[in-house]
């Protein structure tokens, strides 16, 4: 896969090139490039924004060397097969664990990390001519750009490309986890500052461990992620699946998990 970065901050990326990033480029599995956006200005103070049309507050990314840096990873000749663009921005869509597998699979992807008030919305209807546009957030909290956004992203995608993770089956694991939040998990030694690890887990029977991390993941994912629950599918639920979640406030009504009542949660 071939990743292009643009930034004004082009250093604000160097963790890229460090740890799993960094051997996925060194084993020749991603070929990531990060260009300052300030090397397609045409003007003797290299500017990048400008004032707001309509007025407020802040500046804007001017549209000119957006356009240009672009240009400069556009395939020659191919209007077949156009990179995905994807433009990190507080208005886009969620970047999720599905996004990251979806675009795992893709070729080329190019990343436009804006700054200020964000990028002239022309150049996004320019790029789609070239690229498939995909404005994206990272979740609803305000940057002040996209970097931090790219960063996520490119983590949580390059990871998934077969060869990155060491051990493929963690991936496996990860993938099978029917939408429930993560079972809590413990090291040695067993018992750390009079804190025992759940004796569950030292028995050996597997069975039970099992279970005991399934009531795990209903019972924080109830706590921490009630949206999470609310779209469980009560097919794939077992008696004690139902259990454990109505002792955390929730129960099965007209084909779906609601919660009921007693706790009135924050509304
Ligand atoms: C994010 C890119 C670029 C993503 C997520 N645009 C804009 C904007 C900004 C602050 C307030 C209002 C609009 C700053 N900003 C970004 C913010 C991505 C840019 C400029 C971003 N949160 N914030 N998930």
């Amino acid at each position: 896969m071939r990743c292009d970065v643009f930034s004004i901050f082009p250093d604000y990326l160097s963790p890229l090139n460090l740890s799993l990033m960094g051997k996925a480029q060194a084993e020749g599995l991603v070929d990531l490039s990060v260009h300052d956006l300030r090397d397609f200005t045409t003007d003797r103070h290299r500017s990048v924004d400008d004032t707001p049309y309509g007025g407020g507050a802040g500046m804007v990314m001017a549209a000119e060397p957006w356009a240009r840096a672009l240009e400069s990873v556009i395939p020659a000749g191919s209007e077949v097969q156009r990179p995905t663009l994807i433009v990190p921005s507080p208005a886009g869509e969620v970047f999720t664990q599905a996004r990251a597998e979806e675009l795992a699979t893709e070729d080329h992807l190019v990343f436009a990390c804006g700054r200020y008030e964000g990028i002239d919305e022309r150049v996004l209807e320019w790029a789609a001519g070239h690229f498939v546009v995909r404005p994206m957030s990272l979740g609803d909290y305000v940057l002040n750009g996209g970097e931090v956004a790219v960063l996520a992203m490119v983590e949580a995608i390059v990871r998934l490309i077969p060869g990155v993770v060491g051990n493929p089956l963690s991936l496996v694991e990860e993938s099978h986890q029917d939408g429930l939040l993560e079972y809590p998990v413990y090291t040695k030694p067993s018992r750390w500052r009079e804190a025992d690890v759940p004796e569950v887990l030292l028995s050996g029977n597997h069975a039970k461990i099992a279970r005991f991390r399934r009531d795990e993941q209903l019972r924080r994912t109830a706590a921490r992620r009630p949206d999470l629950i609310a779209r469980l599918d009560p097919a794939q639920l077992d008696r004690n699946d139902l259990e454990i979640l109505h002792i955390e406030g929730f129960a099965v009504q007209n084909g779906a998990v609601r919660s009921v009542a007693s706790d009135p949660g924050e509304n």
